[in-house]
């Protein structure tokens, strides 16, 4: 059984060496990725958020532990974009305005292509109008957006009410999430679906496309 606990501690001290090893060596033992993500890599992260909050931690640890996440991602990414024949739908993604965050943001993205959808990955610091491009030059069918920050969230509201002024918010299922996002919220800010989790994203991208057609 390979070491879960030990692939939590590479990526919460920031040793991406050992954390791609111990990625790999899981992967070839048949551990299931979404494993690997929700019971040592996500929690790492968090307890990362918990030590910065408590000031043990500050940007460059975070940085750090970011890159460690990422060299897990980059092996566990290709096995979850295992794709269909027939996209089921068009889902441009990015961080909104302002927030440079993009883990969160890439898992959905790459479960949402393992669920048979085209991606538009539009990256981080997302602006309203990049969005709306997206929709009128690209034809998405569902716009996603990802934010980490208290202070990004009201960029999803913005970019909500410049898809309506461009004339395309009819056009479109708009998901949001994040780790400051909540249901009450996406309520609030006239979005149509959340989700707290990566695989949550999927099923609601699911349910925005079957009630689009
Ligand atoms: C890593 C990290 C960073 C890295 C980001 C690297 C990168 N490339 O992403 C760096 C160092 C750059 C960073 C910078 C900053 N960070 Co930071 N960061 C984090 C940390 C530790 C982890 C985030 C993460 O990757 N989590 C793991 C992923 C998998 O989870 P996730 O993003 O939440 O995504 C999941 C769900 O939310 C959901 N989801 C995500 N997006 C979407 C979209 C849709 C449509 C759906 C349906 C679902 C969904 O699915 C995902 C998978 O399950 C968090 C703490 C935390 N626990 O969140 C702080 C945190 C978000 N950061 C914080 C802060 C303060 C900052 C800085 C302001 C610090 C500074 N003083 O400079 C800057 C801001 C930079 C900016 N302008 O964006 C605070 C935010 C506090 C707040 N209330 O706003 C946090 C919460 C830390 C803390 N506890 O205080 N950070």
């Amino acid at each position: 059984m390979p070491d879960l606990k030990a692939l939590h501690n590479a990526v919460v001290t920031g040793d991406a060496k050992t954390s791609r090893a111990l990625t790999e060596q899981a992967l070839a033992e048949g551990v299931d990725p979404l494993k690997l993500v929700n019971e040592s890599l996500v929690p790492a992260m968090d307890e990362v958020g918990r030590r910065y909050e408590s000031n043990e931690y500050f940007v460059p640890e975070l940085l750090i532990s970011a890159r460690a996440m990422k060299a897990a991602l980059e092996l566990i990414r290709p096995l979850l974009t295992a794709r269909g024949d027939k996209p089921i739908g068009r889902v441009a993604i990015g961080t909104v305005r302002g927030d440079l965050h993009d883990i969160g943001k890439n898992l959905v993205a790459s479960l949402l292509e393992g669920g048979g959808f085209e991606v538009i990955d539009l990256g981080v610091n997302v602006s309203p109008e990049r969005f709306i491009a997206s929709i009128k030059e690209k034809d998405a069918t569902i716009v996603a957006m990802s934010a980490l920050l208290t202070t990004t969230m009201p960029a999803m509201k913005t970019t909500i009410e410049a898809l309506k002024q461009a004339g395309v918010r009819d056009k479109v299922k708009v998901l949001i999430g994040g780790a400051p996002i909540t249901q009450k919220y996406a309520e609030e800010i006239g979005a149509d679906g959340y989700s707290e989790n990566a695989v949550g994203a999927v099923a609601l991208a699911k349910k925005a496309s079957a009630a689009a057609t």
